[in-house]
């Protein structure tokens, strides 16, 4: 059996990590201008030509991609070869407008599974692990990823996908599962039945692998004390082939990424200009060995920093700090920025839990944001504290952080409809008015 270790890869010097990204993005921008239109316009109105691409260096010189460019391609714009050649579709969960639908030949399929295997690994995954992928199956990258990844580490693992958490359970202790991998929001519905049935004890979990959606360090907290476990995060997103750009080691200090498969860039989301390592701005990817859906310099919206400082698991490549919200994900309410991360923040801080959900609407000209949140079980029996006087506080925790005026609105445990998969936090009402 293969090492998913790549010790090779995964450690490499900067010097030759970036010689070998240089190699394999010269190669990449031939492939795509050669097989891909869209990108050939876009060169040549830029006056760029594949020659010019010498190396990494050079990455400044190519057009950024964006979401819009995307849907506009649907369904096979920016394919890099022929379609007889791809094996597998993935897709977005897209809300609003079309989904993005990403193709994968056969060696891609391998190359994601084997970022997968890493992020496995990097937990503590071995073959004698018992992997539970409780991530949905289908068109989300979230369970065929980490699905494939467990099987290349040789792991038993149960295609649980989301739901049914009755049989989760069940399958969990039947099976003595050691690795769990799901949306932290369902790890944290997973520990809240586990409480229930006071099952924790007939547990073997010793990792989890958690992503899709932002999650907090105090909910890394909440995570690992429900499960009994130490819980990873990892990174990914369909456009850039799933789960697995980049995840977790046992440092637990931010997320290396793939960079022998991505290169990484940070910028300024107004100006485009890429921005000092250590800067808070928009993530951007190019894939440099994915051949049928070859994204170059895509914008991602999500908002985060890259840190090179040597890890002290021996890895080299580049992490990233947990994204810190994405450039389209902020609100802005009565005139100011308002993000759903800055919310959980004061809300986590205040002993609750991440069961919560922002209602925003406009009641003729003028913006309302109201906060309802779950009192925890312990909250719920502790009568010392009136109702009254928590919603006081986090309204107060709320203004300080925003500098707006919210509602709160404190409801018993349970009242919030948890999710089996991403969580939905906001409900925007004014949007409803738009389509
Ligand atoms: O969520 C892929 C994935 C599946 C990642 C399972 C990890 C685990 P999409 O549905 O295309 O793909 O959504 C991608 O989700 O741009 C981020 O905004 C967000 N996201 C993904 N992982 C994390 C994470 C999958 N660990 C979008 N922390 C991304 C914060 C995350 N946000």
């Amino acid at each position: 059996m293969k090492n998913y270790y790549q010790k090779e890869l995964e450690t490499m010097p900067l010097d030759q990590l970036q010689s070998l990204q240089s190699e394999r993005l010269v190669a990449q921008v031939k492939h795509v201008y050669e097989n891909v239109a869209f990108y050939r316009e876009k060169m040549d109105e830029m006056g760029v030509k594949p020659e010019d691409i010498q190396g990494i260096d050079d990455l400044k010189k190519l057009p950024f991609i964006t979401k819009d460019d995307l849907r506009d391609q649907y369904p096979y714009g920016l394919l890099g070869v022929p379609l007889e050649e791809c094996v597998r579709i993935q897709s977005t969960s897209g809300t609003t407008g079309r989904r993005v639908v990403a193709f994968y030949t056969q060696e891609d399929v391998d190359l994601w599974d084997e970022c997968c295997a890493r992020a496995i690994v990097a937990a503590g995954g071995t073959k004698e692990d018992v992997c539970h992928v409780c991530y949905g199956y289908g068109l989300f990258t979230g369970g065929p990823g980490l699905n494939g990844g467990s099987h290349k580490v040789g792991c038993l693992t149960l295609p649980m996908s989301s739901g049914n958490t009755e049989r989760q359970l069940q399958f969990m202790t039947d099976l003595g599962s050691t690795i769990i991998c799901c949306t932290p929001s369902y790890a944290l519905n997973l520990g809240e039945a586990i409480a229930e049935k006071g099952i924790k004890d007939k547990l073997k979990l010793k990792a989890g692998i958690f992503g899709a959606e932002p999650w907090t360090e105090q909910m890394r907290r909440n995570i690992e004390e429900a499960l009994g476990i130490k819980a990873y995060d990892i990174y990914g997103l369909t456009e850039i082939s799933g789960p697995g750009v980049s995840f977790e080691c046992e440092e637990q200090a931010g997320m290396h990424i793939q960079e022998d498969h991505f290169i990484a860039e940070i910028i300024n989301p107004d100006t485009g200009e890429v921005l000092p390592e250590g800067e808070l701005g928009e993530l951007v990817f190019t894939c440099i060995t994915k051949k049928a859906f070859p994204l170059m310099r895509y914008r991602t919206r999500d908002l985060c920093r890259l840190t090179r400082k040597q890890c002290s698991c021996g890895r080299t490549h580049v992490r990233m700090m947990k994204p810190q919200g994405r450039s389209d994900d902020m609100m802005v309410v009565k005139g100011v920025n308002v993000w759903p991360s800055q919310i959980e923040a004061v809300l986590l801080d205040q002993g609750f839990q991440a069961n919560y959900q922002i209602v925003v609407d406009r009641i003729g000209n003028k913006d309302t944001i109201e906060v309802q949140v779950e009192l925890t079980p312990e909250m719920a029996q502790d009568a010392s504290i009136p109702v009254a006087a928590r919603e006081k506080k986090v309204v107060s925790g709320l203004k300080s952080m925003l500098g707006i005026s919210v509602d709160v609105k404190v409801v018993e445990p349970k009242a919030i409809t948890r999710s089996e998969g991403k969580a939905v936090r906001v409900l925007d009402k004014r949007n409803l008015y738009q389509n």
